[in-house]
């Protein structure tokens, strides 16, 4: 039987590195409500991203749901149609219409001019992606926030550890969210968090992720239950620890890639600028849709698993109400193609999955 080769593996530090935090939580008692060890998980993460506060929860979905919640948004939010399912859930399930602008061609992100012709006065904010860990126009999408007193979230579900300048991409808009999900590069098997330097702001996401309590347990309002558990935060601190190994691995991979297969002509990366980017993800944006199929095809029939990450672009969708065209986003969303990249992936996999590539292209 072929080995099986998928898109992704979960990055997992040895067990021995997850025992003595484990160790610990034995023999506190302590399982989860706001523990000692998701309080060293926030705090080393603060550090390592050089971040004001970070509110961990148990996924990056809630951690969406909580930040549009904690800024009190309504009506309309302009978000990207080339993302997880999660993003725009996560606005309709805080009872706002999430209005599509199109995408980049050249990064795939939203594209700020296009959000301009679509601000209405019942927009209330922008919800940017860093798509594939790829950085928006930061600066594009201040000014437009700042302009129409518009709040804007950053949903960095993929951008762990990416730097613009000297700064965390985390340090933007009014907040951002991170996903510690098992397929991310820094895991906690489920959790995520909300991103802030507003002190105000990480204090209400505390209590909205935990009943509604405060630190005397007084109701203080509406909250829910999305907090992290003590065992996921310790696996996150296991894991964190030689997150600068992990990243360094994937860039290795994603360069030999680039190197395989930057001469085909049907096929093109993602543009960034090298140090702005954490190498997670391999998405290559073929020519076609047939094409797509038919590279799927042939890695499938050797046992290999890409995906197609995102795809159908989101507005079309019934869920959102079938908005209109987004000429862009259409025509990427049905080329593009992740491949496999893992830090534990093997070099002559890599090559085995660029020599069928080669092969339909
Ligand atoms: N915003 C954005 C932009 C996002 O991309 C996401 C999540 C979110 C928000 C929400 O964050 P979370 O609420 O999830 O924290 C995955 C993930 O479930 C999802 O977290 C992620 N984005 C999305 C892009 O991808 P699938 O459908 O690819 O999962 P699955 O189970 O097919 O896994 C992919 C591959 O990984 C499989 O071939 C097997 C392997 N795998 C998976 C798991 C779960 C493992 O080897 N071990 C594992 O434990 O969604």
């Amino acid at each position: 039987m072929k080995k099986s080769i998928l898109v992704t593996r979960p990055s997992l530090a040895p067990l021995s590195e997850l025992l003595p935090y484990l160790e610990e939580i034995w023999a506190s008692g302590m399982l989860t409500n706001d523990g000692p060890m998701v309080r060293r998980f926030e705090q080393s993460l603060a550090e390592y991203l050089q971040v004001a506060d970070v509110v961990c929860v148990n996924n990056g979905t809630n951690a969406l749901q909580l930040s549009l919640r904690a800024l009190e948004l309504e009506g309309e939010i302009i978000t990207t149609p080339f993302t997880f399912i999660a993003t725009a859930n996560a606005v309709l399930w805080e009872h706002c219409k999430p209005v599509f602008a199109d995408i980049c061609p050249d990064t795939w992100n939203i594209d700020p001019g296009d959000i301009e012709a679509r601000i209405t006065e019942k927009t209330s904010a922008i919800l940017a992606v860093h798509v594939f860990g790829r950085p928006c126009d930061t600066a594009a999408l201040s000014r437009i926030a700042t302009e129409h007193g518009l709040r804007l979230v950053y949903d960095a579900a993929h951008a762990i550890a990416v730097t613009t300048g000297d700064d965390s991409i985390m340090r933007h808009g009014d907040a951002s969210i991170v996903s510690f999900h098992a397929t991310k590069a820094l895991n906690t098997a489920e959790g995520g968090a909300c991103i802030t330097d507003n002190s105000e702001l990480a204090e209400k996401l505390r209590k909205l992720r935990f009943f509604g309590f405060d630190s005397d347990k007084r109701i203080t309002g509406a909250g829910t239950n999305a907090k992290m558990s003590e065992i996921c935060a310790a696996l996150g601190l296991a894991n964190l620890g030689r997150m600068d190994r992990v990243l360094q691995d994937r860039k290795t991979r994603y360069e030999l890639y680039l190197q395989e297969l930057q001469d085909l002509p049907r096929l093109r990366f993602q543009s960034f600028k090298a140090d702005e980017y954490n190498y997670v993800y391999m998405p290559v944006l073929l020519d076609s849709d047939e094409r797509v199929r038919a590279v799927t095809a042939r890695l499938e029939e050797n046992a290999i698993y890409p995906r197609r990450y995102f795809y159908p672009a989101l507005h079309r969708l019934d869920l959102f109400g079938r908005q209109e065209r987004l000429p862009v986003a259409e025509d990427i969303a049905q080329r593009i193609l992740c491949l496999p990249l893992y830090d534990s992936l093997a070099e002559a996999d890599i090559r085995k999955i660029c020599s069928l590539v080669r092969e339909c292209c």
